[in-house]
């Protein structure tokens, strides 16, 4: 691990080895430039612990680049909690309890809210140690509650923006969208996305998820095996990040690539891969800011929810446009564009 950490740019990371349970807490610091640290808290087993501080590093690394494009007062960071792989669900409130602690500890350094693996409810056992530092608890513990809505809205807008950029008119009706992942982000996403016309099919590993969304719902269901080859005009990754490489990319037969999942690219050089193979890839950064916009503007600046969705639709539309903008003047990756514009907040005198 000390490798990884000598090779990362960021500012800190914090290392908690969690005796009672064996769990391993990282907080990853990227940049405090713009304000104090900010991201979720991601709990699940690896197999092995470095690919945990790996996937911390370079999570907060994204929500420093989320916070600049968009202009918001907060620095980059997030927790990764590696659950050890015999671990016992009963022990889950005291290891919460303990990390709150720690969380309350920095003072202020570093807050956090729900991710991959972590919810609402889970960040009312961390803010009983934790508080003020913690976001998006439930509403009965005085939290606004999920940041996915608010996600998916973003999401949605930033389809509608590609759409616009790619075809000339931001119109979903009839056009076919795959939902990978149906859960937090992915579910409120399909349901506006089939508000707004469009033909939604989705690809999900929860067996209830599937039958929900198959039976229920009525949408076509897209097997794991088939998610890159099926032919689509968006391809919306709304489960977990890393899935363009050098050998799914070829793959593709979408137009578009615009989701709601953190580091959808396995290296930089995938987003010029994508613009390569002709599709518009929407940052995933860029596209995905919601949640974090909606659930700190309504717990630190006091927006209510109609703020809240405004200020999200307006600006992912806006940066998405800025960033297709460029990529296109400059003949370079929508990734690079948005790379360019994150990296100049972030290096600006202030
Ligand atoms: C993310 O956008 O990936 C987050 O980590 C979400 C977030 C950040 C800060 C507060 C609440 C949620």
């Amino acid at each position: 691990m000390e490798s990884l950490i000598k090779a990362w740019e960021g500012e800190t990371v914090i290392v908690q080895y969690d005796r009672p349970t064996g769990a391993w807490i990282f907080i990853a610091i990227y940049s405090t430039r713009l304000g104090p640290a900010a991201g979720g808290t991601r709990m699940k087993a690896y197999p092995e612990v470095r690919q945990a501080l790996l996937d911390g590093m370079r999570l907060a690394k994204g929500m420093a680049y989320k916070y600049a494009v968009p202009d918001m007062p907060w620095g980059g960071g997030k927790a990764v909690i590696a659950l050890p792989h015999d671990f016992a669900e009963h022990s889950r409130p005291g290891l919460l309890h303990r990390y709150g602690k720690l969380i309350h500890q920095l003072g202020g350094l570093f807050s956090t809210g729900p991710d991959v693996g972590t919810c609402s409810e889970d960040m009312d056992v961390i803010a009983e140690t934790g508080a003020p530092h913690v976001f998006a608890c439930t509403p009965d513990a005085g939290g606004s509650g999920s940041s996915g809505p608010y996600t998916a809205l973003g999401v949605f807008t930033g389809i509608q923006a590609a759409c616009e950029h790619l075809f000339g008119e931001d119109s979903l009706s009839g056009r076919k969208v795959l939902v990978q992942g149906t859960g937090g982000v992915g579910g409120p996403l399909i349901d506006r996305l089939l508000e707004a016309g469009a033909e939604v099919a989705f690809n999900e590993i929860d067996e209830a998820a599937i039958l929900r969304c198959r039976d229920e719902l009525g949408l076509r269901f897209i097997r794991s095996e088939d998610v890159f080859e099926t032919p689509c005009d968006i391809f919306a990754p709304c489960a977990l990040g890393g899935l363009f490489n050098e050998t799914s990319i070829p793959r593709l037969k979408c137009r578009i690539v615009a989701g709601g999942a953190n580091n959808q690219l396995a290296a930089p050089e995938d987003a010029e891969r994508l613009r390569a193979r002709g599709i518009l890839y929407a940052p995933d950064y860029v596209i995905n800011v919601g949640g974090a916009m909606a659930i700190l503007g309504m717990e630190t600046l006091a927006w209510g929810s109609d703020r809240a969705e405004r200020e999200v639709v307006g600006s992912v539309r806006q940066a998405l446009h800025q960033v297709f903008e460029l990529a296109e003047r400059e003949a370079f990756s929508t990734g690079l564009a948005a790379g360019r514009i994150a990296e100049e907040r972030l290096t600006a005198d202030r």
